[in-house]
């Protein structure tokens, strides 16, 4: 049997801007070690930002299990005083619970308005933990499209997905183990969406999924004070090895137009690619019309299309 392929992500240090210009321009995965993030980086215990933000409500996902899986939703969306839900992500057992005494959580902050379709933006949403943090001056103001506040149980894994915007995690409290995927091996990761189905990437289900052992994994232990940049269409998977807390920015690396002006998260395709997508469903159902014979034939014919064009 073919072994798991795995790289590791390269780490540089101290990156000027003119490095961190060619790691982007190579449109693959990277740590940026040393750079100055902040006063965050050894003050953001659970004790400060529980006194320094307060109680104000979080919308949270929680679980009785730490591998988290969208598509089956095996967690759920509850609310929380943020005091609590940093009290509780940062132990193991729980005197108040709303599952089980040892249920995991997950924060990613969202904006204020009560349906989610505010963008986050950390110095709107928290301001008083924006004066302990700084994202290196690489990026230009006018493309920032949100900053993004993440906070995890010890043992909270992120179902693998892509985002559509480039991305720089900043890694504050508590190390996490990311895997990511190039955008090359859709073939092999069995997407539904813009998620995979294969939520166990270690020990995964290969009579479901038997391609996924074709697939290569880019992996690397982020460190308290590391950046990932996570290039847009690059599937990622993030495991919190302690309570963690993390910052992440995404920014538009295609022209503003192309982006879905009703997009919070910066994961919904680029709307000629939303556009492209429909087109192969309508193609899929017209098809549909045909005998079997037929519809493998055109199917084979489109694909063979489409395989000239890459
Ligand atoms: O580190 C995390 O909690 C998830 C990061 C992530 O999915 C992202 O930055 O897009």
């Amino acid at each position: 049997m073919s072994e798991k392929k795995i790289i590791p992500i390269p780490v540089y240090n101290d990156v000027s801007f003119e490095l961190f210009n060619k790691i982007h321009s190579r449109r693959s995965p990277a740590i940026l070690r040393g750079l100055n993030i902040g006063s965050c980086l050894g003050k953001w215990t659970a004790e400060y930002l529980s006194q320094i933000v307060g109680n104000k409500p979080v919308k949270i996902h929680v679980s009785e299990t730490g591998q988290m899986n969208f598509l089956t939703k095996n967690f759920q969306y509850k609310t929380l005083p943020f005091d609590q839900l940093i009290k509780r992500s940062s132990s193991n057992q729980h005197e108040d619970y709303f599952l089980t005494n040892t249920e995991v959580y997950y924060l990613r902050a969202l904006g204020t308005d009560s349906r989610g379709r505010e963008v986050a933006n950390m110095e709107n949403h928290y301001p008083e933990l924006c004066q302990d943090f700084q994202i290196p001056q690489f990026l230009e103001a006018s493309s920032i499209f949100s900053s993004v506040l993440r906070v995890a149980s010890k043992g909270v894994q992120l179902w693998t997905h892509y985002d559509v915007m480039d991305n720089l995690l900043v890694q504050v409290t508590g190390k996490k183990r990311a895997v990511l995927y190039s955008p090359e091996d859709i073939p092999y990761l069995y997407l539904e969406g813009d998620k995979s189905q294969v939520v166990d990437i270690d020990s995964p289900n290969l009579e479901r999924f038997p391609e996924f052992i074709k697939a290569t994994a880019h992996e690397c232990i982020m460190e308290p004070g590391d950046i990932l940049f996570i290039p847009a269409l690059w599937f990622h998977n993030m495991t919190s090895l302690d309570f963690s807390v993390a910052v992440n920015v995404f920014w538009r690396n295609l022209s503003p137009e192309v982006y879905d002006k009703k997009d919070p998260y910066g994961n919904k395709d680029p709307l000629p690619a939303s556009k492209a997508l429909e087109m192969v469903e309508s193609a899929l159902k017209h098809l549909s019309l045909l005998p079997d014979e037929y519809q493998r034939f055109y199917k084979r014919r489109i694909v063979s299309r489409v395989q000239k064009n890459l």
